[in-house]
């Protein structure tokens, strides 16, 4: 299987996020890719490809260019106000309860703030997503990383695996977050629906819900959402990914999420991704975009479920078996012990070896 990575994820060099108002070690750090990477390499039957450009139009086919530019101005800004910080985090973010009772107009045309402050609170859903001054150009980085991964599928690869840092299905139309910037699977599914005409399916096997690309697909007939993932009632993204979140208008029916309970075992996450792929296959389309994340794994810090490196093997063999075309995007799995057999697993599961 050809995979795509590129270096220039090294420039997000984070070290830092808070927890609940506290600085602690950040998870989503550089070393996770660079283990993931040393574990294909190892395998020797992996073959390595570096990204291509794709410019800006392929981001703003699903992001706001309001939040491009921020994200590109930020550091510079922050710089320009003397903040003299080594990550940026805002404080305060525009929630939905503040506008209570006004109408919503006046909350759609409010002015972005002026100050860095204000513009992170802005763009941004949560406290635990650092921007640093290589973030911006890493962002673009792990775009074009999946961007390419998609040129070799519709290229005629069976598969390709795109090696994304930092992950990006937290990241909505007009949001960062989640340790994600750019919605690297969403802007692929896009590129994708516009090339071919034909209907795509994202796959989200992250623990975490998607919030992001189901809110960028929500009213989309043509793009399929099926997530399996903590239940939001105790865990991050918190607001969106129950099961009662089916789409909108013309996108009706066309987002599944499967929320899971705390311990969730290996045979049960088959039985919901058996659900999942069912719901997959009974859609036409021939590409499938994964949004794979390995803190399903039993030992993950943030996770809690109890799934065992071999059932990844499985997921594999299962998501193959459609018969459906594979751009596999990383997204996150914070165990880095145990990150990179887990990802060898995986995609040689889709290999049958
Ligand atoms: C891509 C991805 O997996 N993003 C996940 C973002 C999760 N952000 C919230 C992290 C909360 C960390 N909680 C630490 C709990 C320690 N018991
Ligand atoms: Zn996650």
């Amino acid at each position: 299987m050809q995979v795509v990575y590129t270096a220039a994820h090294l420039a997000h060099d984070v070290r830092h996020e808070t927890y609940l108002g506290e600085p602690i070690p950040a998870h989503e750090v550089a070393e996770r890719a660079e283990i993931i990477r040393t574990a294909l390499e190892s395998d020797g039957g992996f073959d390595f490809t570096a990204p291509t450009e794709h410019g800006e139009r392929p981001i703003t086919a699903v992001h706001d260019p309001g939040l491009v530019r921020f994200l590109e101005e930020a550091w510079p800004a922050a710089q320009q106000e003397q903040l003299d910080r080594s990550f940026l985090v805002a404080d305060t973010y525009p929630t939905f309860r503040m506008f209570e009772g006004m109408s919503a107009s006046l909350a759609a045309g409010q002015p972005e703030p002026l100050s860095v402050a204000g513009r992170l609170g802005w763009w941004g859903l949560d406290t635990s997503n650092p921007l640093v001054e290589g973030t911006y150009g890493a962002a673009r980085a792990a775009v074009d990383v999946a961007l390419t991964a998609v040129d070799l599928v519709l290229g005629g690869e069976r598969a390709a695996y795109g090696l994304c840092r930092p992950p990006g299905h937290h990241a909505a139309r007009s949001m960062a977050g989640g340790y994600c910037f750019f919605n690297n699977a969403a802007i692929a599914a896009e590129a994708i629906a516009r090339t071919t005409g034909e209907r795509v399916a994202i796959l989200d096997v992250d623990y975490h819900h998607g919030n992001g690309t189901q809110q960028i697909f929500w009213r989309r007939p043509d793009v399929f959402y099926v997530s399996i993932h903590a239940d939001p009632a105790r865990q991050y993204p918190f607001f969106l990914g129950y099961a009662h979140e089916t789409g909108e208008g013309p996108g009706s029916g066309e987002n599944l999420n499967l929320p899971q309970p705390a311990g969730l075992s290996d045979d049960a996450y088959l039985a919901a991704l058996d659900r999942a792929l069912e719901a997959i296959l009974a859609r036409p389309g021939s590409v499938i975009v994964v949004s794979l994340g390995f803190d399903t794994y039993g030992r993950d810090p943030i996770g809690d479920f109890a799934l065992t490196t071999d059932v990844y093997r499985d997921v594999g063999r299962r998501v193959a078996a459609t018969d459906r075309r594979l751009v596999i995007l990383q997204e996150g799995g914070y165990y880095r012990p145990a990150l990179g057999e887990n990802t060898v697993a995986w995609l040689r599961g889709t290999e049958g070896r």
